[in-house]
């Protein structure tokens, strides 16, 4: 088994807090300006999460893929999807990283290693393997990584995927972010196991349960797991605990959250958690910090403009980069 140092340096933690800001500030923008009407488009708060994705990204460099989900602006942000591009494509504007074809929904930016983002529960997990296969085969030593829900690990498509990774010994991660609901569903109603790790058993891999707040223990699971998967040792399915701090999708009443379990969430807010540790341990000034975060709110002021002011697809784009081929008009 391949080993990590114990702790990320301060520098490392600087940028896992960088990426947990951009993606904390681009949500709230997001929420904000959907509600102000200024863009209509479904959206999913990932607000709670941040630190998931960016204590594993930091492990990953763009040749190594990503699958992700409708609530991935995340795992996005965290992989590197330029903001303005980003903006533009849940814009659906033509200046978006699938020019504006793929929209909220199916976020894809290849030259970052994001490779789909799918509404289809668990479907994540399969394409992974795919792109998992491509770079065993071809040598190169890249990475894959499956993001996906609680709910999606009771579907047949985890199963089947975690079979054949470990059979195929793939370089292949399964993240699991276990945010306690599956829509409307909370965990214990739908999912028979306590803990979902435990599930990893069945297949042969290694099942790491952890706290996907803490970016030091976040960072060290996926750390692990990326040097498993480097070293040809095969794959890991890792649950990371997490609290999603909205409703299933912007505008859901989230009537079905316990409301007590929910204030105990956000008063544990990962992100300002991490911003007080950082000064407290001294890798960073609060004056670093708060240009950081003012230099952020910035960009997305500039990504939010582009989106706006960049025009939609024409029709004739409708058919292009949509096969191999370019099809006739
Ligand atoms: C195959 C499939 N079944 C059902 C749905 C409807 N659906 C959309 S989101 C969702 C819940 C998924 O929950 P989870 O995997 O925990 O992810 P989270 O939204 O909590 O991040 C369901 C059942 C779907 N999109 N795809």
């Amino acid at each position: 088994m391949t080993s990590l140092s114990p702790q990320p340096d301060g520098k490392t933690l600087v940028e896992i807090y960088r990426r947990a800001t951009l993606i904390k500030q681009s949500d709230e923008r997001f929420r904000s300006v959907i509600k102000l009407g200024k863009l209509v488009m479904p959206y999913y708060s990932p607000r709670g999460q941040e630190i998931i994705p960016s204590a594993t990204s930091v492990h990953l460099n763009d040749e190594d893929t990503i699958c992700t989900i409708y609530r991935g602006i995340h795992d996005m942000l965290a992989k590197g999807v330029e903001p303005k591009q980003l903006w533009a494509e849940l814009a659906g504007k033509i200046t978006g990283t699938s020019k504006g074809k793929g929209g909220p929904m199916h976020v894809t930016d290849p030259s970052h290693g994001v490779m789909v983002t799918t509404g289809i529960v668990g479907s994540s997990m399969p394409i992974a393997n795919g792109l998992a296969l491509a770079a065993q085969v071809r040598g190169t030593k890249a990475v894959s990584i499956a993001y996906f829900g609680d709910g999606a690990s009771n579907i047949g498509a985890f199963h089947e995927a975690l079979n054949l990774a470990s059979v195929w010994k793939l370089p292949v991660i399964f993240i699991c972010q276990n945010n306690r609901y599956a829509e409307h569903t909370r965990y214990a109603d739908g999912t028979s196991v306590a803990r979902i790790a435990d599930r990893a058993a069945s297949y042969s891999m290694p099942g790491v349960h952890v706290d996907g707040n803490d970016p030091v223990a976040m960072w060290k699971a996926a750390g692990e797991a990326v040097a498993r998967a480097r070293a040809g040792e095969g794959p890991t399915l890792i649950e990371a605990m997490t609290y999603r701090f909205h409703g299933h999708i912007f505008g859901d009443a989230d009537a079905y959250m316990d409301k007590a379990e929910k204030k105990t969430a956000m008063e544990r807010d990962p992100v300002p958690i991490l911003r007080a540790s950082l000064i407290a341990d001294g890798h960073a000034t609060e004056a670093e910090l708060t240009a950081m975060e003012t230099a952020i709110d910035a960009e997305i002021d500039a990504a939010l403009a582009f989106a706006l002011e960049s025009p939609y697809p024409e029709v004739a784009e409708l058919r292009r980069d949509v096969y191999a081929e370019e099809l006739p008009a």
